[in-house]
């Protein structure tokens, strides 16, 4: 009989040496102490009875029920005991209440971050809905009146999974999810001076969820963006305390979707559903600015979380599989491959933690006016390129199993398709690229970030770590890219963003990673990262490996 090992997973936090030296040099050392258990309970969790539990839900997808025995119209959408308890396991864990509980002051979006690289890849991403719900939380705190933040804000974010709410974003219409200034749905005030609103939402994401961030058009409002309110849906109608759904929410259908299957998503129809105006029925795209930026974290955070997953079972794989009379991972090239897994995979890593470094400091209020610019241009960067860089991961993992990565009972294949969906949602590689421009000509945000990657570079420079002279080049050739920007045709630019915007998170990736490097050198004699940021320059801003190189980085 023929059967192969299958690749078992070791708990994920003790094995991921990347997250044990990025928090090491990120945060205080009483942070971490303090931490370590959460973390150490929570890569128990991934590699056992959570991965356990996600497997449970995709092999139970949501159901739409529209219609009771009796004939009356409810749009139920039931979904798995296990969905429901991988809801329980992140409300415990405080993974969209962290950065409200003042816990660890600046440093509560770094702790988030490692805790959510451990649950996401084992949540059948649940993590999609913990991402809306901690966003709807920052727009709530920031713009609503006391009275609905009062009210919303503690259940969205309680620990206590049976208060717990979670939240939706309903955005996307029929018309276009990226040009989201053509919303065509329309709020009312009906005889009792409630706001009602009326239209499609083409595309809603855990659509189970308790309330959700809705944009609309107060009737006679202008066009386009400038006209569209932010308001709040509760499924719960807070006047009546009836249920929305069957009534004023229809759900039409779910969505048959290529990956992220235990997710339910939605087409819906809002038929005069109760809302709340989140601090006026004017300004809503400014008002979801915020909420863009942390969704679009989340989103990076699951793409690294994915592609250390990946690389994990790949790696796994290649200890237990033998070929050619040797392991996988003695095979000169599979293991040149495996190496290379992991510096994408860092160099991913590495984005995020920045990313969520500076939110922390933002949120906290300790970020200088400097920070505040180069975050407003990371978070698309970051976002678009760890995105595209998890697809092309998952597909290279998938071949690492051969034939068996191509089966569907091995779980794998979900990695691709659930890559997949992170370079669309929350904006699309394109729209963020060109992102870059509008936060350049309103905060030069660009500039911000060049002058935040030439700090890094500063660090180094103190103990040069390999391949700086590729990114000190690369980010002077970028700025000279932002400073033409004036004076090029608006057609042209625009066409030259997607590259810039790839250039950019590169150059930035690669000054992290030696920045890093130049830590670990200096504090611990450590030459791992160096062997990292190297190959990560060389593939990217230049030059190829050499076997030398490909050595240190698979150590
Ligand atoms: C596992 C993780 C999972 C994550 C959860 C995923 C759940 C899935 C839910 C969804 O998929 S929701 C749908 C996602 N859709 C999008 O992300 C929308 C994509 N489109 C864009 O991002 C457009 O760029 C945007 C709608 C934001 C703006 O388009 P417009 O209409 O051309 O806006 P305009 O006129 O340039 O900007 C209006 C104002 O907003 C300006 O302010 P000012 O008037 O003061 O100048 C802009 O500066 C500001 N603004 C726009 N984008 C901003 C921003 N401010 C800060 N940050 C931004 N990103």
């Amino acid at each position: 009989m023929f059967f192969q090992e299958p690749p078992r997973l070791p708990n994920t936090y003790r094995s991921d040496v990347v997250l044990h030296e990025y928090l090491e040099r990120l945060l205080p050392p009483e942070v971490r102490a303090e931490v370590e258990p959460e973390l150490d309970r929570m890569g128990e969790a991934a590699a056992g009875e959570l991965r356990l539990l996600a497997e449970q839900a995709e092999q139970s997808p949501p159901r739409l029920v529209q219609y009771d025995p009796w004939g009356r119209r409810v749009d139920r959408i039931e979904v798995s005991p296990a969905w429901s308890e991988l809801h329980a396991v992140q409300a415990r864990a405080g993974l969209s209440a962290l950065p409200y509980e003042d816990r660890h002051g600046s440093h509560d979006r770094v702790v988030q971050h490692a805790l959510l690289h451990l649950y996401g890849p084992s949540s059948a991403v649940y993590s999609c809905p913990v991402a809306m719900t901690d966003a709807a939380a920052r727009v709530l705190v920031d713009h609503a009146p006391a009275e609905l933040r009062e009210r919303v804000v503690p259940r969205l974010t309680s620990r206590d999974p049976g208060r717990a709410w979670t939240s939706g974003q309903w955005m996307t219409e029929r018309q276009g999810g990226s040009d989201v200034g053509g919303t065509a749905t329309v709020a009312r005030h009906d005889h009792a001076g409630v706001w009602r609103l009326h239209g499609v939402k083409w595309f809603t994401s855990a659509t189970t969820a308790d309330c959700a961030l809705v944009l609309a058009r107060p009737e006679g409002a202008p066009e386009g963006s400038r006209g569209l309110g932010l308001f709040l849906v509760e499924r719960i109608d807070p006047g009546s305390g009836r249920t929305q759904l069957g009534s004023t929410i229809l759900v039409n259908r779910l969505k048959d979707k290529l990956g992220t299957r235990a997710l339910p998503t939605a087409e819906l129809t809002l038929a005069g559903a109760a809302a709340t105006p989140v601090g006026g029925a004017d300004g809503g795209l400014k008002k979801i600015a915020g909420m863009l930026s942390v969704t679009r974290l989340h989103n990076a955070v699951s793409s690294a979380a994915g592609m250390r997953r990946g690389l994990e079972l790949a790696t796994a794989y290649a200890r237990v599989r033998q070929a050619f009379g040797r392991r996988l991972v003695d095979l000169p090239l599979h293991g040149a491959t495996l190496a290379g897994l992991a510096v994408e995979a860092e160099a991913a890593f590495a984005l995020v933690s920045r990313g969520m470094e500076l939110q922390g400091r933002l949120e906290h209020g300790v970020a200088g006016e400097p920070e505040q610019r180069a975050l407003r241009a990371l978070v698309p960067t970051v976002k678009l390129l760890t995105a595209k860089d998890a697809v092309a991961h998952a597909s290279e993992v998938v071949e690492a199993f051969g034939g068996a990565g191509y089966v569907e009972d091995t779980g794998i294949p979900r990695l691709l398709r659930d890559a997949q969906v992170l370079p669309i949602w929350e904006g699309t590689t394109n729209v963020l690229s060109l992102d870059l421009l509008r936060a350049e000509s309103r905060e030069r945000a660009v500039t911000a970030l060049l002058e935040d990657l030439a700090g890094h570079l500063a660090v180094v420079r103190a103990a040069p770590a390999a391949g700086v002279d590729l990114v000190e080049r690369s980010h002077a050739a970028l700025l000279e890219r932002v400073r033409a920007w004036p004076d090029t045709d608006g057609d042209a630019l625009q066409e030259q963003m997607r590259d810039f915007a790839f250039r950019l998170g590169r150059t930035y990736a690669a000054a992290l990673l030696a920045h890093h490097a130049a830590h670990r050198r200096a504090r611990h004699a450590d030459d791992r990262a160096a062997g990292v940021a190297r190959r990560y320059a060389e593939r990217w801003l230049g030059g190829s490996a050499s076997p030398a190189l490909l050595t240190e980085a698979r150590r």
